[in-house]
């Protein structure tokens, strides 16, 4: 197994079938470094394309989930920099991996440690989480769809407050707003991932990458095109062993056999 410096990696859940990936850059809040990104990209890759693997959490410490981009990397950036290398590019790899993935979030998640969290499928919060994008303190604004993702999830006034005064939310507020679905101690709470992992794994992996898919397609489309996408991949399904096999074990009364065909 690959092995990475800014990164833990490990299979949890029975039959090692959710993927755990720890940030784990204690010195800096795990602050988001290039390198980090770039290994948190490969290790997603590598758990996307593992066929036993049917989830993927991502969780930090109990301080910090991540305290946003590294601000001591970006201290003396100039513009020409940022557009050379189209500087954070790489960060959206996240949205292109099919499993599901869920943040577990201890701590601070802050800037782009927020903007991460929210490329993820669902979040789940630790009670004592804190939620910020502290940007405008800095003197920039987020840069990795945090004035776009958090808008989607909390609705314009409360995206507009959280992004202009860079204030934090708690786990509490989060929660209430929609940008997490549910609270849990922090000792609890990786836990409580790895379990909602493994309760998505009890079904077909070709099935639960199609439903994430038209899930997402709701973020890019309007309803009328999203509906219709929906309809298609619906039909889809029909194509696969899986949709037969689930449909099967209902009338049989027994529980489905997923093959993942
Ligand atoms: N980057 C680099 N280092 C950091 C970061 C960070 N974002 N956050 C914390 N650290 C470091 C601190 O510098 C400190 O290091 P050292 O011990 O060497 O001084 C160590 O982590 C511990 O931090 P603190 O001593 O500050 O810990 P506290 O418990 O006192 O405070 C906070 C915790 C409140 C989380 C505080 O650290 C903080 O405010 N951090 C910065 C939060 C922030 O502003 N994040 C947003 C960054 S910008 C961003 O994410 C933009 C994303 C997209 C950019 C797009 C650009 C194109």
């Amino acid at each position: 197994a690959p092995s990475y410096d800014y990164l833990l990696v490990d299979k949890r859940g029975e039959s090692g079938c959710v993927g755990l990936v720890t940030l784990n850059r204690p010195k800096a809040l795990n602050a988001l470094s290039d390198p980090l990104m770039i290994e948190l990209n490969s290790a997603l890759q590598t758990l996307d394309a593992d066929p036993t693997v049917a989830a993927i959490v991502i969780t930090g410490s109990d301080k910090a989930f991540a305290a946003g981009a590294d601000i001591k990397q970006m201290e003396d950036q100039q513009f020409v920099d940022c557009l050379k290398v189209n500087f954070l590019d790489h960060w959206n790899g996240i949205t292109k991996i099919r499993k599901p993935v869920i943040a577990a979030v201890n701590g601070y998640a802050l800037g782009g440690g927020c903007e991460v969290a929210m490329m993820c499928d669902i979040v789940l919060a630790g009670e004592k989480a804190k939620f910020g994008q502290p940007e405008i303190i800095i003197g920039t604004i987020p840069g990795s769809g945090g004035t776009q993702r958090l808008t989607k999830a909390v609705g314009k006034s409360r995206a507009m407050q959280m992004c202009l005064t860079g204030d934090m939310i708690t786990a509490q507020q989060a929660n209430d707003w929609g940008l997490v679905s549910s609270i849990h101690p922090p000792d609890k709470l990786v836990d409580e991932a790895i379990k909602l992992g493994e309760r998505i794994a009890t079904h077909s992996k070709v099935v639960v990458a199609v439903c994430k898919e038209a899930v997402n397609s709701s973020f890019e489309l309007s309803l009328g095109e999203g509906v219709k996408f929906e309809k298609r991949l619906f039909h889809a399904t029909f194509a696969l062993n899986d949709r037969k096999e689930g449909m099967t074990a209902f009338v049989q009364k027994r529980k489905p056999n997923f093959t993942d065909t």
